[in-house]
């Protein structure tokens, strides 16, 4: 076996026709180089270019999820005991080295799963953002001194980490999202198994290898490779097995309850980021231009795969002709095509075929649900395809936007998520019915509203019950020290990023001193102070 740090980049020999390089890819177990116990493996493909292969990855087994986790278990004692700013140093580092070959990651990204430069370049500063936030929060990781009831006795309370983590993430943030999970993970003293996501597993790998550089001593995060099915259930049966001491995932509802129900029989905590059907709203007040803008990237940036996309736009009637002339007129004309070939596009290809294969199945979803199309035609091929698609469109997998009107409460496209470029628009008589279609759906991730009335705002603010808001804002852009994440169908209330997440990551410990070299017994023992009453007719002063 051979250690991550002594290893170049192993190139193979293929086929790619477009003479890019293909990665000889491995697990990373205790820090070592380690391919699947029985030889399987999966690729890596560009879905900008499918024929351009970005390497061949270990489809780990329950064996080496085993392995994994032994690594995970081993080096728990040294790391947990590490002084927690040492252990922010190392995650500065990180960051440091990260802002070093920023551009080479973000190109990756790019290649990997097709989103914009642009964009790819966002999902890395979060992810930067992210180390040097917690690197200071080495320096604090506060507990408090607490007055005991007792004379001669200390209260005291510390953050403890939890243990060893599971951390699955989708592949569309394939940097910020597992830096979320995992760099406060690292601040609280916990160790990791990492499995990737399956459509992005080169620069999964990428960032473990410079978490290494970065100081992190082995076994502390360990990566492992393969398909949600595989890898990451045998991820999730080891919480049965009582081997795993907590679960953060970031993906589907679906899957979402079925980890919240094993990590549940088990006691084991667990922080799920879910989906969404993310509400954004246009009153009369508004900026409409504005909120063309806001609703159009919120709709269609990342060719709509953000767990904070737009779902449902709800237009109030006054302004729903003005509204939708300008944003179609902005929808019909969008740039499309591989960001690493084409300057200005606002989206490029879905993030694989499976992710195309998914989002077509909620095209059909909405046509059957009885909404009209008035925009979109599917997959994006040479022979159809809108006005500014640039490039060969057969060469990925490439999709229309779609445009939904007429959108009511009862059918099924205003209460299911369709991941992709697809937005589903309602009419709203007043701000009330506004603000109940906002509600209306099972899921509370982001929302947003376009108004320039601040009471209406306000209503909006207090009455919509998502994890996050947008006021004259688009539903996605969270920042990095903001609490992130949903209520209803989009969560279990965990919070990922800034300070809040920290309490995801660790338990309260509470420890008393007791100095007075005596039991004295809480409650029982406390000295009880008496009340003297005093003749004084208060009333006498008014
Ligand atoms: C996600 O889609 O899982 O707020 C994360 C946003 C990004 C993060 C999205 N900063 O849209």
């Amino acid at each position: 076996m051979v250690h991550v740090l002594e290893a170049g980049l192993e190139f193979m020999q293929n086929d790619n026709p477009h003479g890019k390089p293909c990665v000889n890819g491995y697990n990373i177990i205790n820090g070592q180089l380690t391919k699947a116990s029985d030889g399987g493996s999966f690729d890596s493909i560009n879905p900008a270019i499918l024929s351009d292969k970005l390497g061949n990855f270990p489809l780990s087994t329950k064996d080496d999820i085993n392995l994994a986790l032994d690594a995970a278990h081993a080096a728990f004692p040294a790391w947990a005991a590490t002084p927690a700013p040492t252990r922010g140093q190392i995650i500065g580092n990180m960051g440091r080295l990260l802002m070093e070959h920023k551009d080479a990651i973000v190109a990756l990204e790019t290649r990997e799963i097709g989103k914009t430069l642009k964009e790819s370049a966002g999902s890395v500063q979060e992810a930067i953002d992210t180390c040097l936030f917690f690197q200071s929060e080495g320096r604090r990781l506060y507990g408090q001194t607490v007055n005991s009831e007792l004379p001669d006795k200390e209260l005291f309370t510390y953050r403890r980490p939890l243990g060893v983590c599971g951390i699955i993430n989708a592949c569309n943030f394939p940097a910020a999202v597992p830096f979320w999970k995992m760099i406060p993970a690292l601040m609280c003293g916990n160790t990791c198994v990492w499995k990737s996501p399956q459509d992005a597993p080169l620069l999964s790998f990428a960032l473990a290898r410079i978490m290494h550089e970065a100081g992190l001593p082995d076994g502390v995060v360990n990566l492992v490779h393969g398909k949600g099915s595989g890898a990451g259930q045998h991820l999730v049966d080891a919480v049965d097995e009582g081997r795993v001491n907590k679960i953060s995932f970031t993906g589907s509802t679906e899957v979402g309850k079925m980890i919240g129900e094993v990590c549940g029989r088990n006691l084991v905590s667990c922080s799920l980021e879910l989906g969404g059907k993310n509400p954004l709203v246009v009153m009369p007040s508004a900026d409409i231009n504005n909120a063309v803008e806001g609703a159009y990237w919120g709709g269609f940036g990342t060719a709509g795969q953000r767990c904070t996309s737009l779902g449902n736009l709800i237009l109030h009637k006054d302004i729903y002709d003005e509204f939708m002339d300008k944003f179609m007129a902005k929808v019909e004309s969008t740039r499309i095509g591989d960001s690493l070939h084409n300057d200005g596009v606002l989206y490029g290809p879905m993030l694989s075929e499976k992710y195309a294969k998914d989002f077509l199945v909620g095209v059909e979803m909405c046509k059957s649900s009885g909404a009209k199309q008035i925009w979109g035609e599917g997959r994006i091929t040479n022979q159809n395809k809108p006005t500014n698609f640039l490039g060969d469109a057969e060469e990925g997998v490439y999709m229309w936007p779609h445009v939904f009107v007429d959108v009511t409460e009862d059918m099924q496209c205003f209460h299911d998520e369709v991941f992709g470029p697809a937005i589903t628009v309602c009419k709203a008589d007043d701000f009330d019915h506004a603000l109940h279609l906002a509600n209306a759906s099972p899921y509370g991730l982001s929302s947003a509203i376009y108004t320039n009335d601040r009471l209406e705002a306000y209503r909006y603010k207090t009455g919509i019950k998502a994890g996050m808001t947008g006021i004259n804002n688009s539903t996605t852009g969270a920042e990095a020290h903001l609490p992130f994440g949903g209520v209803k169908g989009s969560g279990n209330g965990t919070r990922e990023s800034g300070i809040w997440v920290i309490e995801a990551y660790s338990y309260w410990h509470a420890v008393n001193d007791e100095l007075s070299g005596k039991l004295q017994l809480a409650q029982m023992d406390v000295e009880e102070v008496e009340m003297v009453e005093a003749e004084v007719d208060w009333s006498q002063l008014a």
